[in-house]
């Protein structure tokens, strides 16, 4: 990608509502929400929607700061470069090496996709609990709004190495589904909307939790911000009624 294009884009804050993935697994909200794309198919890091602080005492500023500026910038600059070199590829009729690109764009586009979902998930106002149709969908599927916690808390705890835990809206049987992701590409069932996630590699809690994940999982439910997650939820419900 040419250096200097990228710096005058970023500059102009030229955006534009663009798809990362095709289908089902993109929220037109979220990209809405984050101005995620500009143009020609240039990803950049979305804006996050609060300071690096704001999540304290729950996730301390160098955490987040290092998160965002850091980790999710490398997935957003890897996304770029997998594409690029898919692009270079065909243009030269060479796929020798597409089965690396590929797993690339997936690890990346994924990672890009999951970390924006993750500050979203996020607020500072955050914590509580639904309301309106999506309690109520909660409360369909899981039983209880403490049965649906203890799943994807568990679910979160026990993901083995680094990964993900997700709440999802499948609109094929109308169902929410608690995942757990490895990585930020392995595990899914890919019809799904996802509609919040907590990160749970490491380097989301490592420098404030160290190895106590379940400690950051608990806090974290103070963090939820149940209005993104239920307006998600009705972007994807809308047609069911
Ligand atoms: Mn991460």
């Amino acid at each position: 990608m040419n250096e200097n294009r990228r710096d005058f884009l970023k500059t102009a804050g030229i955006a534009s509502a663009m798809t990362l993935f095709g289908g089902a697994l993109i929220s037109s909200e979220l990209v809405a929400q984050n101005e995620l794309f500009i143009n020609n198919n240039i990803h950049k890091l979305p804006k996050l929607p609060y300071k690096f602080n704001d999540l304290e005492p729950i996730i301390d500023a160098t955490t987040v700061e290092i998160h965002y500026t850091k980790h999710h910038q490398g997935y957003v600059d890897g996304l770029n470069k997998a594409e690029a070199a898919i692009s270079e590829a065909l243009g030269k009729n060479n796929l020798e090496l597409i089965d690396y690109w590929t797993k690339k764009l997936s690890f990346n586009g994924a990672g890009h996709y999951l970390h924006t979902l993750y500050w979203n998930s996020m607020s500072p106002e955050g914590g509580g609990q639904p309301s309106g149709k999506l309690a109520d969908q909660i409360k369909i599927n899981f039983g209880t709004f403490e049965k649906f916690k203890n799943l994807f808390t568990t679910a979160a705890k026990t993901v083995e190495g680094s990964g993900w835990a997700m709440l999802a809206y499948n609109p094929q049987n109308k169902k929410l589904i608690v995942l757990q992701i490895e990585n930020h590409q392995k595990l899914t069932t890919w019809e799904i909307i996802p509609l919040m996630v907590i990160d749970v590699w490491e380097h989301a809690y490592y420098l404030k939790y160290q190895n106590k994940r379940l400690e950051y999982i608990n806090s974290w439910f103070d963090l939820v911000n149940w209005k993104n997650v239920e307006k998600l939820f009705s972007v994807h419900n809308n047609n069911d009624n």
